[in-house]
């Protein structure tokens, strides 16, 4: 299926901005199922995701330009923001919209480190994993928050729940994407606590059909954000 979608850039100076809703595809080779990273991306852009994220932690410089080069292409074309994760110094070569850092990547490069390296026309966005962890994050120079672990995910050891999730909606001042373990079946659960934007990894990238998927997290994102009003 090829779903219908209407893209356009909204951009501070030169910088894009993360709309809400966003739908926000978290990519790793390792989670693919065996199929190609740029093939899963090609059909989620299909199916209209607004931000793709480069997340390989196991490749080497050589291969995360090679496939970083054809993502940020991708991205281009189709109005996608590209978003490489860990490496500041990547994103600015690959001239990614933006970089995403953990909070244990920030030990390693300090933000202001991370802002001098991307410049202020590119995107930096911040893990958060606790409600305190978010309102220190909440000011910092970042341009959006992810929150979670959600749900239980394979990828983290714990979760967070969604008890605190209307706290950081009232109190964020910038866009926030919650993330980890995130489903067609508990998406309503995020959409009732007032949640606007997702980031998954494998719900859309395990996906027998990943333009459909994409295309139906999309619609119920359109959805939510008219109901959470
Ligand atoms: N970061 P899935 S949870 C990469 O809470 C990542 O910061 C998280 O994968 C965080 O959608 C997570 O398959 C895994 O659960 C998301």
């Amino acid at each position: 299926m090829r779903a219908f979608c209407l893209r356009y850039e909204m951009r501070v100076h030169n910088k894009k901005i993360i709309g809400e809703p966003s739908l926000y595809l978290v990519l790793s080779e390792e989670y693919g199922a065996g199929r190609s990273v740029m093939s899963i991306a090609e059909e989620a852009v299909a199916g209209g995701i607004d931000i793709l994220q480069m997340r390989e932690k196991h490749k080497s410089r050589e291969d995360l330009l090679r496939l970083g080069s054809a993502l940020g292409e991708l991205c281009r074309k189709n109005k996608v923001t590209f978003i490489v994760n860990d490496d500041p110094l990547l994103a600015a070569e690959l001239d990614a919209d933006g970089v995403h850092m953990g909070q244990k990547d920030l030990q390693r490069c300090p933000l202001d480190e991370v802002r001098r390296i991307i410049g202020i026309d590119r995107i930096i966005g911040l893990s958060t994993h606790s409600l305190e962890q978010f309102q220190r994050a909440n000011t910092l120079d970042v341009d959006y928050l992810a929150f979670g672990p959600i749900f239980p995910t394979q990828t983290k050891d714990y979760s967070i729940g969604t008890a605190d999730i209307r706290e950081t909606l009232r109190v964020a001042l910038k866009p926030v994407v919650f993330i980890g373990g995130v489903n067609t079946a508990n998406l309503g659960i995020l959409l009732k606590e007032g949640a606007a934007s997702m980031a998954l990894i494998r719900d859309i990238m395990q996906a027998d059909d990943v333009a459909s998927r994409t295309a139906w997290y999309k619609s119920q994102l359109a959805k939510g954000g008219i109901n959470a009003k």
